[in-house]
């Protein structure tokens, strides 16, 4: 039986963020982390009637379910993950001043440096393994919060609603090899990365 999820490959190199997020940490996360999500979110479904569903019907839906909780759930935020970052000087880290999503941060946050703050405050205060998030809600509201272990804002019992356009890991898995226990710094690091053309996309499509 052909698997229903595949690892995506990812949109760069391994070492295309570095040296904001190195090589090494991009070759375990994906390959061996994200990997097992897929490969146990498989198991998970297969000969079941969830065989079939999409992976945003399974978050809905059955998240109950500790199987789908933390292997669905691995598998649509490092999805997410992947794609919202880019190699700095490729896409990564600028912002188009004008563009739709540079004028919805500043409306809904004021300023891009209250927004930066209030997701790195999420970020580093989510205790322990989780997500720190950027979610839009239809009509174009933007929302920071953060879930623990691979929840998200899909799961209707996550504490945080809306779509997830912006996504951070702050597992130690993402970040200890460069950094250990330095979460800020990170986090920090993680802004040279961010994907805000692949953002401003997603935003549109869900707002
Ligand atoms: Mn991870």
């Amino acid at each position: 039986m052909s698997d229903t999820f595949k690892l995506p490959a990812l949109p760069y190199a391994h070492d295309a963020l570095e040296p904001h997020i190195d090589e090494r940490t991009m070759q375990i996360h994906h390959g061996k982390h994200h990997a097992a999500y897929t490969s146990k979110l498989n198991d998970a479904v297969q000969g079941t009637s969830m065989a079939g569903l999409s992976i945003e019907d399974l978050l809905a839906h059955h998240c109950d379910k500790p199987a789908i909780r933390n292997n669905g759930g691995g598998f649509y935020n490092h999805n997410l993950f992947w794609s919202v970052m880019a190699s700095p000087g490729n896409g990564g880290g600028g912002v188009i001043v004008g563009s739709v999503i540079d004028k919805a941060i500043k409306q809904n946050f004021g300023s891009w440096e209250d927004f930066k703050n209030g997701f790195a405050q999420a970020a580093a205060t989510r205790f322990g393994s989780g997500w720190a998030w950027l979610c839009v809600h239809a009509g174009g509201k933007l929302e920071i919060c953060s879930t623990a272990n691979q929840d998200n804002p899909l799961m209707p019992d996550a504490g945080c609603s809306g779509t997830p356009i912006l996504g951070l890991d702050v597992w130690e898995h993402a970040y200890y090899l460069n950094y250990q226990n330095r979460r800020p710094e990170y986090i920090d690091a993680f802004w040279n990365v961010v994907n805000w053309a692949e953002v401003e996309r997603l935003y549109n499509a869900h707002s």
